[in-house]
């Protein structure tokens, strides 16, 4: 029996590539020199797209697959999927949520604390031998301070539990109160930003979410506030970051997403008041295993006409 054929969008570790090119005919996008002519030669025959969070699946993408049937998505964000197109189409769309949310909550933590402890810069301070020639600037303690959690969904929760164990004192604006958390809700962001020493966005990617976090927003928490992004670069106007950053308007922020990753905002390269991840708060060995074995189990699911493990759409 043939192989079912598959389209990635972008390379997922080794240990999942050599499953699915066992398993599917793989058609490898990224790697392709003509991508159109790639999906005009074998479009016909795509049932399946395998893509990742930051990469997606756009309408346009489904549009020359006319008999696609699942689009199998290797993070918990859909936000680049056309969910509106599969759903119109009967396509199906399937994530990888839970198995990530400790990491990212552990990657915001780790920011926030790289970020007000300047651990970077202290690494830098050792390693050039400034140690013992000058003292290491004093930073500012994150234990015991005031938290704004903007989402506070299952990641946001996680985030939050983290917190308590620092004894921070933790708001959270979200679209409507999470009945089964005790934290305060606030349904004002520019208020949850006045009262906040920090604030971490965790939001879905989207129109809806797109700049939440604006400049009003960032005058707001302040110039002693620190800002940490572990959402979508989507979510934060950068332009008003990086000038709230140059100015001074908030003290610092910890950025694990950006607009145009990985050709992120140069300006960021230069400022010495952000701590810079690459969008990798999901990038553990144990985590990237359990969502790489989730996409190709929604998928072997889908073909063998099973319940999906976790689908959205
Ligand atoms: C993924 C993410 O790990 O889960 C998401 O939506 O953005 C990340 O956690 C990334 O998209 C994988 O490439």
């Amino acid at each position: 029996m043939p192989k079912v054929d598959i389209l990635m969008t972008g390379a997922y570790p080794e240990w999942d590539m050599e499953d699915l090119e066992a398993k599917y005919t793989v058609h490898r996008l990224w790697e392709a020199d003509d991508k159109e002519g790639l999906l005009a030669n074998v479009g016909d025959s795509i049932r399946a797209i395998a893509t990742r969070g930051e990469l997606g699946a756009s309408t346009t993408l489904m549009q020359s697959l006319p008999n696609l049937e699942i689009v199998s998505c290797y993070g918990v964000g859909t936000d680049a999927i056309d969910l509106a197109h599969a759903r119109t189409r009967g396509i199906r769309v399937t994530n990888t949520p839970d198995v990530l949310t400790e990491d990212v909550a552990d990657i915001a933590l780790g920011l926030l604390l790289a970020t007000a402890r300047h651990i970077p810069q202290a690494d830098v301070f050792v390693r050039s031998g400034q140690w013992g020639k000058a003292p290491m600037p004093l930073v500012t303690r994150v234990a015991g301070k005031r938290l704004g959690i903007v989402g506070m969904g299952r990641i946001g929760q996680a985030i939050a539990r983290r917190a308590s164990a620092f004894g921070c004192e933790i708001s959270y604006f979200s679209r409507r109160p999470q009945s089964q958390v005790s934290y305060v809700f606030e349904p004002d962001l520019i208020a949850l930003a006045e009262w906040s020493e920090f604030l971490i966005v965790i939001v879905p990617g989207g129109e809806a979410t797109k700049n939440i976090i604006d400049a009003a927003v960032l005058k707001a928490l302040g110039a002693n506030g620190i800002l940490i992004n572990v959402s979508r670069g989507s979510t934060v106007d950068e332009e008003a970051l990086i000038a709230a950053l140059r100015d001074g308007t908030i003290k610092a922020a910890g950025l694990d997403v950006f607009l145009n990753e990985p050709k992120i905002d140069p300006r960021f390269l230069a400022l010495d008041n952000v701590v810079l991840q690459p969008h990798h708060g999901s990038g553990t060995i144990e985590t990237r295993k359990a969502m790489g074995q989730l996409v190709r189990d929604n998928l072997a699911a889908h073909f063998a006409g099973a319940a999906l493990p976790t689908p959205v759409v």
